[in-house]
């Protein structure tokens, strides 16, 4: 069996979805998703410049040795741009795989551990009133879990993931304007005297049993997240992410010394190289790597075995930048995973994005249910694709008030 052709399709409804299509000479064909925000072409580009034609002739039932060869074979390893390419070719030979074996991939990879997946949705208010009726809306449509981001009271910007004005939809986060990005100003000390606060209140309108999380978007030194993680133990957060730069790994010990509030952390991570230390000291809870830019299914796969051998669960990224092709990929882990967590969802299901991506997976009371079709599941229109092509797109900068850059 041969891989025949592959070609990349960059756009989608609101969104720059990087999509890969394998075909093979028996007609079955897998897809993948390559999506990386706001650098959607360039995931594209190492596919179809470097990666494809080396693809071609190769035999789509043996994913393990191309995901070696891709991995191995480049001198220059890891990083977001090549692990998401991968990540899209190996999504779609376990598509492909599943179809030929007539089975979904969560059989594939040991068969169902659960039914539905828990997820969460983000709450998200211009002030608290905003918040308090966003959370209040998502507990009427079922959610059990949610987070929650909220405008700082004197801060002259929204903050990372509020809208500038009442949230009326879409993607506040990725400006369509161009790639020039707007700045959003930070101050650490207003977001320090606001939102332990805020997530109290939250806690007391809403009850014990909503899962409450928070992304603090590595905006805080070392000693400022472990106060933060201590003062707000009482609201017992289901986790608090990001809370220092993804880089400063040794910056969680403190916290740790500090504090019992879980933490998640990974969604910048492209490796188990990234991972293994955080997972290997028990520096946090939750591992929060997504399939697309951690090297798809065969190595997040590997991220979430390890992870379970320190009792780390998983909370795969699923920002409403990844297509439903690679949430497909990610229910299918999810389904399988003993030590799954819960799944970021954004509802995706716009009746344009439905047409472009036809699948029978679905959400219902805050979970999620995987499709049993054969591989992962999901379907891609070709015909409905052409009515979209790339925009260019920014994600904003963010500055303190003196100027100083910090970050995103
Ligand atoms: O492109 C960046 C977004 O994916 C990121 O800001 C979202 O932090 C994020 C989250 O937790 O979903
Ligand atoms: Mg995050």
């Amino acid at each position: 069996m041969k891989i025949t052709d592959a070609k990349v399709f960059v756009g989608g409804p609101g969104k720059n979805y990087v999509t890969l299509k394998i075909m093979t000479d028996q007609g079955v064909y897998g897809l993948g998703d390559a999506t990386l925000n706001n650098r959607e072409t360039l995931p594209a580009a190492y596919l179809h410049d470097y990666l494809i034609p080396n693809l071609i002739g190769m035999d789509p039932r043996r994913s393990e040795d191309i995901w070696q060869f891709f991995y191995r074979g480049a001198y220059f390893r890891r990083g977001p741009i090549a692990m998401a390419a991968f990540g899209a070719i190996d999504m779609a030979l376990w598509d492909i795989k599943g179809k030929l074996a007539g089975m979904p991939v969560y059989d594939l990879l040991g068969g169902k551990s659960r039914d539905g997946a828990l997820v969460y949705a983000h709450a998200t208010g211009v002030d608290l009133e905003g918040l308090f009726d966003s959370v209040a809306a998502y507990v009427e449509q079922g959610y059990k879990a949610v987070r929650l981001q909220c405008g700082i009271p004197g801060m002259p910007t929204a903050s990372y993931a509020v809208p500038e004005g009442k949230f009326a939809g879409g993607d506040f986060i990725t400006d369509f304007s161009g790639i020039i990005p707007k700045t959003e100003i930070w101050d650490t000390d207003r977001y320090l005297r606001f939102m332990p606060e805020a997530l109290s209140k939250i806690r007391e309108r809403f009850g014990p049993e909503l899962k409450l999380l928070h992304d603090v978007h590595h905006r805080l030194t070392p000693r400022e997240a472990a106060a933060f993680a201590k003062e707000v133990e009482p609201v017992r957060l289901f986790w608090l992410e990001d809370p220092t730069p993804a880089e400063d790994q040794a910056a969680l010990r403190l916290l740790r010394q500090h504090s019992t509030t879980p933490i998640a952390i990974g969604e910048v991570f492209n490796s188990v190289w990234e991972c293994n230390k955080l997972i290997e000291e028990e520096l946090i809870d939750f591992i929060r790597v997504a399939v697309t830019y951690a090297g798809g299914i065969t190595h997040a796969r590997r991220i979430v075995d390890l992870a379970g051998l320190h009792n780390v669960r998983t909370g795969f990224h699923g920002a409403p930048s990844h297509s439903p092709i690679s949430m497909a990929a990610q229910a299918h882990l999810n389904a399988w995973a003993p030590n799954f967590g819960i799944q970021e969802y954004l509802v995706l299901g716009t009746p344009e994005c439905d047409a472009l991506f036809p699948s029978d997976h679905f959400l219902k009371e805050g979970q999620f249910f995987v499709s049993d079709a054969p591989g992962l599941g999901i379907d891609f229109d070709e015909g409905e694709a052409k009515r979209y092509s790339y925009k260019p797109g920014s994600h904003p900068v963010v500055r303190l008030e003196d100027g100083t850059l910090w970050n995103y």
